[in-house]
């Protein structure tokens, strides 16, 4: 069939609003009508050329939400017309991840997903009769996908696409990483670096269990009165303080924080971040993605005196389990969608967003179809 597609030629290039061809759902796989997607900083990072996965052609996004249309053979939980999210960490439960319950990181077709591939090897996508490659599993730049099975959630048919689209990325990733891999608890001092896409969901998650101080880094001076709005209680811009940052923090919690986020892909802010946790027992999560050769370090010191240096991929949470229920918080307005999704676009405007983002001047922009 005939699909509109945003596609990325080449790394470093604006994308391409192309008429694509998609083929059809095999065994264990679902045809999906993307009716929505969000654009996360990930999208940016792998089209930059600095992902070691990043292989072109493709088709970018991973933060969708759509409308079942076909099942392939042998698909038992999900059928024609259930509304559903892209999920780029799937969730068999079925293999060694899933069953240890550790951890969210399912490996039963990680490999094939990271060549931009499905399970069988080969692409659904092809442009010009040559194949175009999936992104992430998700490819939600285009007005129909086709995902495995078990990388969908299904979720309540009553919540709307344009917003729920951001759970399958930036919502998860930072309430999650509050919630299920820190596991901040009421009464924390909490910091966040990075106020975009994710960070204020991680100042959303603090502020949901109930922490006490959360203090919010960074450079933009413009994302202050929307963080206050999230629960941010302190504003700290590194340009405009004297001296070190980390000095600044320890000083400003009483002795460090006991939880930091490292929310940009920045491995001197993640240094940082570490740094300022309190000894003894402060937790520093890594949610930011930074560029194959970059490399993170500390003083062992820093370890050995108590502090934990940890990473979250898509907030820790199990999707097919996890995302329905944060859909339900949406919907019960337990948390906030809404004002975190800046701008509104269609696919044919889809390079705006990108550009938007880039000047700091969206949290979240969505296209519809
Ligand atoms: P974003 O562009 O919306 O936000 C980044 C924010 O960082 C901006 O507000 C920017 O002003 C700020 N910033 C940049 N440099 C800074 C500095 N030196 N000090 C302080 N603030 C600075 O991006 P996003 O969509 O929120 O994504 C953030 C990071 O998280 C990216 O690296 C993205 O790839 C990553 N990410 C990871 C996961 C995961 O599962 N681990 C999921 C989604 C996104
Ligand atoms: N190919 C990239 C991987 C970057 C990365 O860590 N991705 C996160 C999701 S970011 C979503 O916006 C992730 O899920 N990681 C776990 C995994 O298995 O990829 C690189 O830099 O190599
Ligand atoms: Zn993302």
């Amino acid at each position: 069939m005939d699909v509109r597609a945003a596609v990325a030629f080449e790394a470093g290039q604006p994308l391409s609003i192309e008429t694509v061809q998609l083929a059809g759902p095999k065994a264990g796989e679902v045809l999906v009508e993307i009716k929505a997607t969000g654009i996360c900083h990930t999208d940016k990072y792998t089209l930059s050329g600095a992902d070691p996965e990043g292989l072109f052609p493709c088709i970018l996004g991973h933060e969708g939400a759509g409308v079942v249309v076909e099942v392939g053979e042998g698909v038992k939980s999900l059928r024609k017309g259930d509304h559903v999210i892209p999920l780029y960490t799937p969730e068999c439960r079925e293999c060694k991840s899933c069953t240890s319950h550790k951890t969210n990181l399912c490996t039963a077709i990680r490999a094939t997903q990271g060549k931009g591939l499905m399970p069988d090897g080969t692409s659904r996508f092809s442009y010009r009769n040559k194949p175009v490659l999936h992104y992430m599993g998700c490819s939600t730049f285009a007005n129909y996908s086709v995902l495995p099975e078990i990388a969908l959630a299904k979720v309540r048919e009553d919540a709307p696409f344009d917003k729920i689209c951001y759970i399958g990325c930036g919502v998860t990733t930072g309430i999650g990483a509050v919630l299920f891999t820190a596991k901040v608890e009421a009464g924390a001092t909490v910091v966040v670096f990075g106020l975009g896409g994710i960070g204020l969901n991680v100042i959303q998650g603090a502020k949901m269990v109930g922490a006490n101080m959360i203090i919010g880094v960074d450079l933009n001076p413009a994302r202050e009165s929307l963080a206050r709005q999230f629960g941010m209680t302190h504003f700290v811009n590194p340009s405009q303080i004297k001296g070190d940052l980390v000095g600044h923090i320890v000083d400003l919690t009483g002795g460090g924080a006991d939880y930091t986020f490292e929310c940009v892909g920045n491995t001197k802010l993640m240094r940082q971040a570490l740094e300022c946790c309190h000894r003894g027992w402060g937790v520093s999560t890594i949610i930011g993605v930074a560029a194959s050769g970059q490399e993170i370090s500390t003083r062992p010191f820093q370890l050995v005196t108590g502090r934990v240096w940890q990473g979250t991929a898509f907030g820790g949470a199990r999707g097919r389990t996890q995302v329905p229920q944060i859909v339900d918080w949406y919907m019960e307005k337990k948390i906030d969608i809404d004002s975190l999704i800046t701008h509104q676009l269609p696919l044919e405007r889809i390079n705006e967003a990108f550009d938007l983002m880039t000047r700091g001047e969206s949290i979240r922009s969505v296209v519809v179809y």
